[in-house]
């Protein structure tokens, strides 16, 4: 098959690519195509420096000090809360709790909000592209206090069938409606402005999984409406072990601890406690003060970089990919085709399993995921065990896509439609 010529990149992907050293090693012997940013992104050599920085001249634990160095720290660490406020447009940084990763945020809202909020009847509407972590929690939740779980389907596209939520929210007592920003299986965008507004009228709260969404546009928790957000700091240039919780300062308040211990209290007794003020409250323990660090140095390398540019890079290169696959004997792309799909390309080839295709991929230097993507109900809404999925970032070029076509046709001349 011929391959489309380069498009006019706007956005110098091959110099952003040079702000990431471990994107300068190989893999297997040959260059590395890293397509794997849905799972975890690279980290540019500013998110390193900020964490080796915080180690070797800021480190100590924060609040409890009333030296130097705590006072250091404790600064930074509320300056990343800071930066981080900004950058979802939060309108005051207690809003924002940090926490390991999108998973736990999750978790703090299903179990602190449900557990204080949903009873029996009540009704929790989710979907079938919502990854685990925002299925599982819910169905905690839901055994604890009774309340029904109620799945908003796709079409055959991918996209929400918006006809079945309106059903729902008709027919059943919703209290909330937990969705995914974009899908990490098929790169769906769902429209997370119009399921708020639907639910906000239907009397539920709205909680977004946005960890693939924030790291790769402009995301204002103000302009979407929504109550809770989540996102991980991993998928964003950031450190692991770092994401965030972000809820509106009313139900926040209103909430009650989702851990107990050090730093979330304000007395202790020996039969009782009271709270600390936010975000305290939901911070138990010595926070990972060096990855919120890393975390606001990762916000700053994106916003400068530019949130328009990012995405207008993920639109140019998935099309580019989607164009040349589409060419491929024997393969089956998933997701819907247009402005509401984000850099994810989830994909199958006849006769060839995924694990398969992502072996002989890594042999090539292509580094891509394969199983379900901790998405099951999907997969069976798919009626697909697994599927191979590459996913695209700041730092990929039509370099990385290149290399990836070329090594799925060598892998199709193996098993598929393309075997003589
Ligand atoms: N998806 C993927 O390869 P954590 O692991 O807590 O940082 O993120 C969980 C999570 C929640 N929601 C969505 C939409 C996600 O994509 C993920 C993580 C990775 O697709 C690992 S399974």
């Amino acid at each position: 098959m011929s391959t489309p010529a380069r498009s006019q990149a706007t956005f110098d992907a091959a110099r952003v690519r040079a702000d990431f050293p471990i994107l300068g090693r190989t893999a297997r012997g040959k260059r590395l195509a890293y397509l794997d940013s849905a799972a975890s992104t690279q980290k540019p050599t500013r998110v390193i420096d900020a964490i080796n920085a915080f180690y070797r001249e800021s480190n100590a634990n924060v609040h409890r000090g009333v030296y130097e160095l705590s006072e250091k720290s404790t600064e930074l660490y509320d300056q990343a809360r800071g930066r981080i406020a900004r950058l979802i447009n939060a309108p005051d940084k207690r809003e924002c709790i940090f926490v390991r990763n999108t998973t736990e945020a999750l978790n703090l809202v299903a179990n602190s909000w449900g557990r204080e909020n949903l009873s029996a009847g009540d009704a929790i509407v989710l979907t079938t592209l919502e990854h685990h972590s925002n299925i599982v929690p819910w169905q905690l939740v839901a055994q604890q206090t009774g309340a029904q779980l109620r799945y908003v389907d796709i079409d055959d596209d991918g996209r929400l069938r918006m006809d079945q939520y309106q059903q729902i929210l008709k027919e059943e007592a919703v209290k909330v409606v937990a969705v995914t920003h974009v899908s990490n299986t098929l790169g769906t965008i769902t429209p997370l402005k119009e399921i708020t507004r639907l639910a906000h009228d239907a009397g539920a709260i709205v909680v977004a999984d946005a960890a693939q969404s924030v790291p790769h546009m402009q995301v204002d928790v103000q302009d979407l409406g929504i109550d809770f957000m989540a996102f991980s700091g991993h998928k964003m240039v950031g450190p692991m072990g770092i994401g965030v919780m972000w809820g509106r300062r009313d139900l926040l308040e209103a909430m009650p601890p989702y851990q107990g211990g050090g730093s979330m209290i304000r007395e202790v007794h020996l039969d009782h406690s009271t709270w600390a003020d936010l975000p305290e409250k939901f911070e138990a323990g010595t926070p990972s003060v060096a990855d919120a660090v890393g975390l606001a140095a990762a916000a700053d390398y994106l916003s400068e970089l530019g949130f328009e540019q990012i995405r207008q890079h993920e639109i140019q290169l998935t099309n580019y990919a989607l164009g040349q696959l589409k060419e491929i004997p024997g393969i089956r792309l998933f997701g819907p085709d247009g402005e509401d799909r984000a850099g994810v390309v989830s994909f199958l080839l006849d006769g060839a399993h995924p694990h398969d295709i992502a072996s002989i991929l890594d042999g090539e230097g292509v580094a891509v995921r394969a199983g379900h993507h901790c998405a099951q109900p999907l997969m069976r809404r798919l009626d697909v065990t697994a599927t191979a999925r590459a996913s695209f970032y700041v730092y990929n070029t039509e370099e990385d896509v290149d290399q990836l076509v070329h090594s799925i046709e060598a892998v199709n001349s193996i098993f598929g439609s393309g075997a003589r």
